[in-house]
């Protein structure tokens, strides 16, 4: 992508998302204010439209959708999901652009269900990364969510986040795990350990077919086990993907359930229990890359020493093609139709012809 300069955003919209992030009250979960919400952002809800009347999903867009509007519709899975032999990997188009140690990981990518890129970015992007945080956070331009931790999509003012989420080894290599086109959704910063229990993250990015979002969580700084580290389950990717029908979501036709994410991560830890997974924890080393499965279990271990940061950052993509939402609100999800655009525009026809070969 070309190095584009970033427009500052105007006071009312930083008021608003800032509110959006922070509110986590009642009106939050009424399903009537996010129809509204989704009319007032119907641009972002394009790349559902069409796939809508596909998968004969008798809906508007703008309505609530969960795992009962596809139940018993038939949907293919990611082809790694399913049973595919070392040849075809070896064989597909874009497994030749694969650096070598990825080359391995990629073909035991069904049964782990993550990979590590070491050294995937150099220090002084790393740096740039941390630098823009710092700025923006003292600019009061971007700021922490509800949980305290998480600063969500800085991309849309730092160039150099921006250039990174884009940047054509992940991309292609995304590319060839879903085997589609892949759109980046959100980013996430972190400057401390998020402690966020474990979870799979198809709960929160939901697509349907299921399994069509991939995550990268980029290391900004080395990471020991006192700053609470990435952690994960692997193979956990394998286990039936949970819905809310799979715990108990206690929502209505007016209301989403407001407690669904306690309840979800109650019963994630009983399948933990059940099936006796094994915890991993990644320590990383500032540039490494970690990348998971739609599917995998995975949190944030504790903070040994409140004293110490634990700099990184979280993207999630999403693939072209399948309908795109969350299951645990019930809600579509909203694209940024600008990033896509560009992406469109400037990536996969400009740049890179890397999926010609469909
Ligand atoms: O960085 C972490 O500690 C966890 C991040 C995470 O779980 C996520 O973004 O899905």
């Amino acid at each position: 992508m070309q190095n584009k300069v970033l427009k500052s955003p105007n006071k009312f919209y930083l008021y608003r998302v800032r509110f959006l992030q922070k509110y986590t009250g009642f009106f939050r979960n009424i399903r009537f204010l996010h129809f509204i919400y989704n009319l007032f952002h119907h641009k972002g809800l394009q790349h559902n439209i069409h796939l809508y009347p596909y998968y004969e999903i008798k809906k508007s867009v703008y309505s609530s959708i969960s795992h009962r509007d596809f139940k018993h519709k038939k949907a293919k899975p990611p082809w790694l999901d399913t049973i595919v032999s070392e040849k075809d990997i070896l064989n597909h188009p874009l497994f030749c652009h694969l650096p070598k140690p990825i080359e391995e990981q990629m073909i035991h990518w069904n049964k782990n269900g993550f990979l590590v890129w070491n050294n995937f970015l150099d220090d002084q992007t790393v740096d740039a990364i941390n630098k823009d945080i710092d700025s923006l956070l003292k600019a009061n331009t971007v700021d922490y969510n509800y949980t305290g931790r998480k600063i969500f999509n800085a991309y849309k003012q730092s160039a150099v986040i921006r250039n990174i989420i884009t940047d054509k080894r992940l991309m292609e290599l995304f590319c060839l795990i879903l085997d589609k086109k892949v759109l980046p959704f959100q980013t996430i910063n972190f400057l401390k350990g998020s402690e966020q229990s474990a979870h799979s993250d198809s709960i929160h990015m939901s697509t349907f077919p299921q399994g069509f979002m991939i995550a990268a969580w980029f290391a900004l700084e080395d990471v020991s086990i006192e700053q609470g580290p990435l952690s994960y389950y692997p193979g956990s990717q394998l286990l039936p993907y949970i819905t809310n029908e799979d715990y108990d979501y206690e929502g209505n036709s007016f209301m989403v359930d407001g407690n669904a994410n306690k309840k979800f991560e109650e019963k994630i830890q009983s399948e933990i229990n059940e099936n006796d997974l094994h915890k991993e924890i990644f320590t990383a080393k500032k540039g490494d890359v970690f990348i998971w499965h739609a599917n995998l279990i995975h949190g944030g271990e504790p903070l040994l020493n409140q004293a110490l940061t634990r700099k990184s950052m979280v993207v999630h993509y999403f693939a072209e093609g399948v309908i795109c939402y969350h299951e645990i609100s019930e809600r579509p999800a909203i694209f940024d139709t600008e990033l896509v655009g560009e992406i469109r525009d400037e990536f996969y026809k400009g740049e890179t012809n890397l999926l010609d070969f469909r």
